[in-house]
């Protein structure tokens, strides 16, 4: 078994491109791919989002490590080979550095995606939901990794706020213990990942994509390590009444316990549940989710490269 100790960052084509011409670049994470959404869905979705960040002016960069390379950018026959493969890792800030050292292929999550984008120089990231405060975690203490990464980490992340099977009001306390600004774009309410709404306030709210890259930069200029959580709501005419999806998720999740499902398993046996349960309506809300976090995250990037 070949072992690899040297880091290589294997760009795709466009995005050493975009890298050596200074252009605005996107990283995407993988393990929405690989772990939140079925096959072959998942692939014509990841395809869409990259479109979407170049119809929006930028270049998108989906993140992977595939048999021990660490990929900033896929060709699209990898992201089709990674979208039907069996058996992928979900690598978190823990698993990155086994799965590259080992030869494995692994999907990465916000965490680890974090960690690649900025080894590759890129400041802002788009997805659909990061991870966070698990329902009863004072009894699991599951609090995803994606938190502490944002403390620590110099990315914009652009996401739709955070699923209700998570505890959303801790997740932000965490959020705010670690240091991370939370900014709602367009609103004052803290999305709720399907729906627009939600009776929590986010701590912070910008209308402007010019506004979030001053405030990334400024960070910089601060000298503080981490990065920002940019909650931007689902399209209206996408959305789903929170009445229609919390009695799925408690379903969900009384299925998870009874199941025996922990640690890292949790968050994709819950979004599959979900799935199901909803005969894949949730599925066509996270498509437009992603889709518009996509188009955010790369007018950002235009503004950070100006
Ligand atoms: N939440 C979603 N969709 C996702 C995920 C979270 O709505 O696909 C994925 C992301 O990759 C996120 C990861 O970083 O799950 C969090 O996993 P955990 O809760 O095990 O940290
Ligand atoms: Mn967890």
């Amino acid at each position: 078994m070949t072992l690899n100790t040297t880091l290589t960052l294997h760009r795709s084509a466009a995005v050493t491109k975009a890298t050596q011409d200074g252009l605005p670049i996107v990283a995407l994470e993988s393990t929405i791919i690989t772990h939140g959404m079925p096959y072959p869905q998942n692939l014509e979705v990841a395809r869409q989002v990259e479109a979407d960040v170049i119809a929006a002016g930028a270049t998108p960069a989906t993140i992977a490590v595939i048999k021990g390379q660490l990929h900033i950018g896929l060709e699209d026959a990898q992201l089709a080979d990674l979208a039907q493969a069996k058996n992928v890792l979900k690598l978190s800030r823990a698993d990155m550095a086994a799965c590259i050292a080992t030869g494995g292929t692994g999907a990465t999550t916000v965490a680890a995606t974090m960690i690649a984008a900025h080894l590759a120089g890129i400041a802002v990231f788009a997805t659909g939901g990061i991870g966070g405060v698990h329902k009863g975690a004072e009894d699991s203490f599951d609090i995803s990794a994606d938190l502490m990464e944002l403390g620590q980490t110099p990315v914009t992340v652009v996401a739709a706020g955070a699923k209700a099977i998570l505890d959303v009001a801790k997740t932000l306390e965490v959020l705010e213990t670690q240091g991370v600004p939370v900014i709602a774009y367009g609103q004052d309410a803290f999305p709720a990942f399907w729906s627009r709404g939600s009776k929590l306030r986010a701590p912070l709210r910008m209308d402007d994509a010019a506004q979030i890259a001053a405030a990334h930069k400024m960070r910089a200029a601060l000298g503080l390590p981490g990065g920002q959580l940019i909650a931007n709501p689902i399209p209206a005419d996408a959305e789903i009444a929170a009445e229609v999806l919390n009695p799925i998720i408690a379903t969900a999740q009384a299925d998870a316990q009874r199941a025996g499902i922990v640690g890292k398993a949790v968050t994709p046996y819950l979004l599959q549940r979900i799935f199901e349960l909803t005969n894949g309506q949730s599925l066509e809300a996270n498509i437009a989710l992603v889709r518009n976090n996509a188009a955010l995250a790369a007018k950002i990037a235009g503004h950070l490269v100006a």
